[in-house]
């Protein structure tokens, strides 16, 4: 099966997907789209993309978006290595920590978010305390669920979807110099997923248009 991938090195919605594929084991090609010169919002990426944001991903003439339902489609297509427990509950908890980062957390903080704050001559420091306040706020959250529930990683001792979230979502925190003394389990359960050599692999370094 052909895979290609619409990604942005740094973009983590991206970066779950790229995680997700690592641990299923599926050799993927690489599009990279340029965010900072804006390739995602033209004419090209649009034929890919109507919602010109990234990840898309190609598979057989089919195009996914969003990048948490690629991850459920990959489950789906893919069960083995499972990334997503077997009791109902269980699995609950996981798209609960992943609905989190990705309904309550990254929407507030993407680009284009940030983008229109700058439009609207927001102070930067007011920018910086917007950002820190809801990836904080998202974390207060998770941060007691990963306690009891993380084994290793978030969510027991073997990658979940949890995981495909979490590490882009801590990577980016960190970008943004978040302070993350108050999350001990969360940024154990994060650093301790990055040792995992698929994930490792997903990391923005490692990616062809890698700008370090
Ligand atoms: N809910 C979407 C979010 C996708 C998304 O926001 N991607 C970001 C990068 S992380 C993007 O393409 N941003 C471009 C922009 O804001 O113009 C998903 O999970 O796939």
């Amino acid at each position: 099966m052909g895979l290609l991938l619409h990604s942005a090195w740094r973009a983590s919605a991206p970066y779950r997907v790229r995680i997700g594929l690592n641990l299923k084991g599926l050799a993927y090609d690489y599009a990279p789209v340029d965010l900072v010169a804006s390739q995602q919002r033209g004419e090209a990426y649009g034929a890919v993309n109507a919602q010109h944001l990234v990840p898309a991903l190609e598979v057989e003439g089919h195009v996914l978006t969003q990048s948490l339902s690629i991850l459920e489609w990959l489950e789906e297509s893919h069960p083995e290595p499972a990334l997503l427990p077997k009791d109902p509950f269980d699995r609950q908890i996981v798209r609960a920590m992943c609905g989190i980062i990705a309904c309550d957390i990254h929407p507030l903080n993407n680009l284009r978010i940030l983008q229109t704050l700058a439009r609207l001559n927001v102070p930067q420091p007011d920018v910086d305390a917007w950002v820190h306040g809801w990836i904080s706020d998202g974390f207060n959250a998770l941060e007691p669920m990963i306690a009891r529930h993380g084994a290793g990683f978030a969510f027991g001792a073997t990658p979940t979807m949890a995981d495909c979230l979490l590490v882009p979502q801590v990577y980016n925190a960190r970008r943004f110099k978040v302070d993350l003394t108050p999350f001990p389990a969360l940024v154990a359960a994060a650093d301790a997923a990055l040792l995992h050599p698929a994930i490792a692999a997903a990391h923005p370094n490692n990616q062809p248009d890698a700008q370090t």
